[in-house]
């Protein structure tokens, strides 16, 4: 059965095309620094928001009635949903895919008819997979709508949840390794808190830190090889997440003894969430050596919360793309929609207009952004303007080889050159015309 019926494969027609079903600038096969536009990319289908989804929001139900939803059985509801989503992948051109435990197979009257569903579902799965060749980017799971997790999941002050979300991972780590998935992603969902006069925050860090060296440990046992993950994000749906940011996290893997077994997967709107941008979060894991993996989308700045929308703003992805790139590129990771139709797009055609706006946008990020490394525009400006570290007392500096002392008798003496200007406009301008003018 065919669910998309009337549209066909989308494919690149460049950017004088008018046709809304074709890329005007992610062009697969194209080169873009040594690589084909498909591997730099690395492009994942989110199967919660694209297939799970049905527009409800705080005040109303879903608007979205999907032909693959229209059946009462959970289960038939659960295949019809993968050949859908399988079908979209293939016209789409999308290689992998990103799911929760829950998106795949809802939950079952306990934990035993919840995995066996699972396990009647991946077989299907891994059987699309292999008629498409379209690949699992990673899993995760749900560890935060079920109301048993109202308190948390690892950071509960229930140790029976604690022990239900270790076996809910356990699974979903091996569902995971049996799809192949090239990572497992952590998102805390409900990790956080809402007052700290019910809180011990000290005991709940100590148990998620617990969690993540059980799930390491267990992925070595089983064979697992895929990279794990940590997405930062600062509220929602909690008051305060633990997982705020890069930094953050950054400092709780370190305390823990984690910092060798992760690496962040970053998300667009949660660094904005977080009053940085998105360039930030990836810079600061770039120089860190913990960039992993990508959920695309943007937020609306007018809005405080996480609005989840399709990316489509070139200066952004352009930005972003240059920080991946200086981070050597994608190797396990990749870039997830982790984005959601607006409830008022609620036609199925919808779905493809948002993919290909999200796609063409990242594309034509990563060519603009190739071009200003290839001509060194920020590099060549940056290694000039600390030009003064590569000789004479910069260099004493950087080397370890003077302390306030031998610093004293320098600025005694010598005082200081004068500084010069930091061009930010400038710069901006020269932005500006690549991101307008690259071909
Ligand atoms: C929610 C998160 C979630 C994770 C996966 O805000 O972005 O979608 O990516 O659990
Ligand atoms: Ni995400
Ligand atoms: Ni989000």
């Amino acid at each position: 059965m065919e669910y998309f019926e009337g549209i066909n494969k989308v494919n690149y027609e460049g950017p004088e095309s008018k046709n809304p079903l074709a890329f005007k600038y992610y062009n697969p096969d194209e080169t873009v620094m040594g690589k084909s536009m498909k591997e730099q990319l690395r492009f994942a289908m989110s199967y919660w928001h694209t297939f799970t989804y049905m527009g409800n929001d705080p005040f109303g139900v879903g608007t979205m009635f999907r032909p693959w939803d229209n059946t009462e059985d959970v289960m038939e509801k659960a295949k019809r949903r993968v050949h859908a989503a399988f079908e979209f992948m293939e016209k789409l051109q999308i290689p992998f895919f990103c799911f929760h435990d829950r998106d795949i197979a809802s939950e079952g009257k306990d934990l035993k008819e919840t995995n066996e569903r699972l396990d009647v579902i991946v077989p299907i799965i891994k059987e699309e997979m292999g008629r498409t060749g379209i690949k699992c980017l990673w899993g995760t799971a749900n560890a935060f709508s079920n109301p048993r997790y109202v308190h948390g999941a690892g950071t509960s002050c229930n140790a029976t949840v604690f022990a239900y979300a270790a076996a809910q991972i356990k699974k979903a780590i091996e569902i995971t390794k049996e799809l192949g998935g090239e990572n497992y992603v952590f998102w805390g969902g409900r990790e956080g808190y809402e007052t700290l006069l019910n809180t011990d925050t000290g005991l709940e860090l100590d148990n998620f830190a617990r969690l993540l060296h059980m799930a390491v440990d267990y992925g070595k046992e089983i064979g697992f090889t895929g990279q794990f993950l940590i997405e930062p994000k600062p509220k929602e749906p909690t008051k305060h997440q633990y997982d705020t940011d890069a930094a953050t996290v950054l400092a709780f893997l370190r305390k823990y003894g984690l910092e060798k077994h992760f690496k962040l997967n970053i998300e667009a709107n949660h660094a904005t969430l977080a009053m940085h941008t998105f360039q930030h979060e990836l810079n600061q894991c770039r120089i860190n050596g913990v960039f992993g993996s990508v959920d695309a989308n943007q937020g609306d700045s007018n809005l405080g919360w996480d609005t989840d929308q399709f990316p489509t703003n070139v200066y952004d992805t352009t930005l972003a793309m240059y920080e991946v790139l200086l981070a050597g590129g994608f190797t396990k990771g990749g870039l997830n929609f982790d984005s959601k139709v607006r409830r008022a797009s609620f036609e199925e055609s919808d779905l493809f207009y948002a993919y290909i706006a999200g796609m063409d946008t990242f594309a034509r990020g990563l060519k603009v952004a190739a071009k200003l490394l290839e001509d060194k525009v920020f590099e060549n400006f940056k290694a000039e303007r600390y030009a003064s570290y590569n000789q004479g007392i910069g260099k004493g500096i950087v080397d370890g080889k003077v302390g306030f002392k031998e610093l004293e008798a320098y600025a005694l003496e010598n005082g200081i050159t004068p500084n010069v200007s930091g061009r930010q406009e400038l710069l901006e301008s020269i932005l500006n015309q690549y991101i307008m003018e690259t071909k």
